[in-house]
């Protein structure tokens, strides 16, 4: 720039840009003691037809029920049954299973990706418990404890995990990337936070349709940050949409940390408040906090009071996938230094405080969990792994695209499987 520049004025402050970095890096101890974590019972529970803007300290503070003494406590307290408690344990122990034995088979050369959501099984587990089996989720790759909840086959998603001969998907996506809709899951999108504009949309039509069922979006932190969570966000509000619209915050994009998606300056849940949309902050890592939240913002939902967005606050304590190694950009110590502890250890001490579990009790549902998950990977492994993935089906690769196949695929095609016969 010249110095005869207009524009360079040359005694006035310099601009300065902040770029976010996280607090610890690889090597640091991580130190969670400045946090602020309220304590359970406190928050408190506005009625389902509140105004948005009355949900406003929600969006700060952050739904606990789950004491440090195992009990439940305060105005959120879903005061559900001892059954329904082990069903929620069980059904996210399986979930911490799976995802230890298909993280493995990945190792094992058996498939080429996998992702855990472990520390986070509480998250999709108890959302499922709290909306009705005919609802329906846009979930991401995260919440396979949706799935596991409404009791879709384990050895179904195996061979979805392994692309064998048992995937109903035929192999066109990527593992894990789940698809059924008699168990209200939509097929998931690899692409960032197009979960949410697809429920706002569907549930637009549910109304429109003059139906029952609402819908539940699902993003993580990271993806707040794509332009289809506003877009989402602005129609949920403008036609008071039936929708449920969760963020899962567990701190990490990959390797982003969630202050590059706005996180030092606001939470995700007050985002909610300039939409005109109801906000919950919630810990994640409490499964009767979770569920009391997702009931409430369903009931809102159902009752024509609009949409909701639930915050889950939580960690993810493992990598991002597969092909991720957290080492190389946080503290490996981080996550057992994370305060909020794990969802299953916290809910199996509130049953134990109950008198309605025991270590006996978990170490034999937990080894039929085990037998069960065992079990569906041996029938799923005889449909197919990867190394058996020939090319002697290549053409099943042209299938299911076109009704009639267009003469220049079909040319491919027949090329394609004379090569292979070579
Ligand atoms: C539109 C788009 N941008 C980037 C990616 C690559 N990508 C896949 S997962 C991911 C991180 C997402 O983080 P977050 O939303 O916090 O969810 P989490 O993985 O933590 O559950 C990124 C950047 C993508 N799949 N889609
Ligand atoms: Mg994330």
């Amino acid at each position: 720039m010249s110095q005869k520049d207009p524009n360079l004025r040359r005694n006035a402050p310099k601009l300065e840009l902040h770029v976010p970095e996280p607090a610890f890096r690889p090597g640091d101890t991580p130190d969670f003691s400045g946090l602020n974590i309220p304590r359970a019972g406190t928050a408190p529970r506005p009625d389902t037809s509140a105004p948005a803007t009355e949900t406003y300290p929600l969006t700060t503070a952050l739904v606990r029920v789950l004491g440090d003494d195992h009990r439940a406590v305060g105005p959120w307290d879903p005061k559900l049954d001892a059954d329904t408690l082990r069903t929620m344990l069980r059904d996210m122990v399986t979930v911490r299973i799976f995802d230890d034995r298909m993280y493995r088979a990945q190792r094992q050369g058996k498939t080429s990706f996998y992702m855990k959501c472990a520390g986070e099984e509480a998250i999709a587990v108890a959302a499922a418990a709290a909306l009705g089996r005919e609802d329906m989720h846009f979930p991401t790759y995260r919440q396979q404890g949706l799935l596991i909840a409404r009791g879709y086959p384990l050895t179904e998603m195996m061979c979805q995990i392994y692309s064998n001969k048992g995937d109903k998907l035929k192999g066109r996506q990527l593992p894990i990337m789940y698809s059924d809709k008699a168990h209200g899951f939509f097929s998931i999108s690899g692409n960032l936070a197009t979960q949410f504009p697809q429920a706002v949309g569907w549930a637009m039509a549910s109304a429109i349709k003059g139906d029952s069922r609402i819908a539940m979006g699902w993003v993580g932190d990271g993806a707040t940050a794509e332009g289809d969570f506003h877009s989402a966000m602005t129609f949920a509000a403008v036609y008071n949409v039936p929708v449920v619209l969760a963020a899962v915050n567990n701190q990490w994009a990959i390797s982003s940390f969630s202050g590059i998606a706005g996180a030092e300056r606001a939470t995700f849940a007050q985002r909610a408040i300039g939409y005109g949309i109801a906000g919950v902050r919630v810990d994640g890592n409490d499964a009767l906090a979770v569920y009391a939240a997702v009931k409430w913002a369903a009931e809102r939902a159902r009752s024509g009071h609009g949409p909701t967005l639930i915050e889950f606050f939580t960690y993810r304590a493992e990598g991002h996938s597969t092909s991720d190694d957290p080492s190389g950009y946080r503290p490996a110590s981080e996550a057992k230094a994370w305060p909020l502890g794990d969802p299953i250890e916290r809910l199996k001490a509130h049953l134990v405080a109950l008198g309605e579990w025991d270590d006996d009790r978990h170490a034999a549902m937990a080894a039929q969990a085990d037998a069960e998950v065992r079990a569906a990977q041996k029938e799923s492994e005889k449909l197919g792994i990867l190394p058996q993935q020939g090319k002697d089906d290549i053409e099943s690769m042209f299938d299911d695209v076109y009704a009639d196949v267009p003469w220049n695929l079909a040319e491919q095609r027949d090329q394609a499987v004379a090569e292979a016969r070579d």
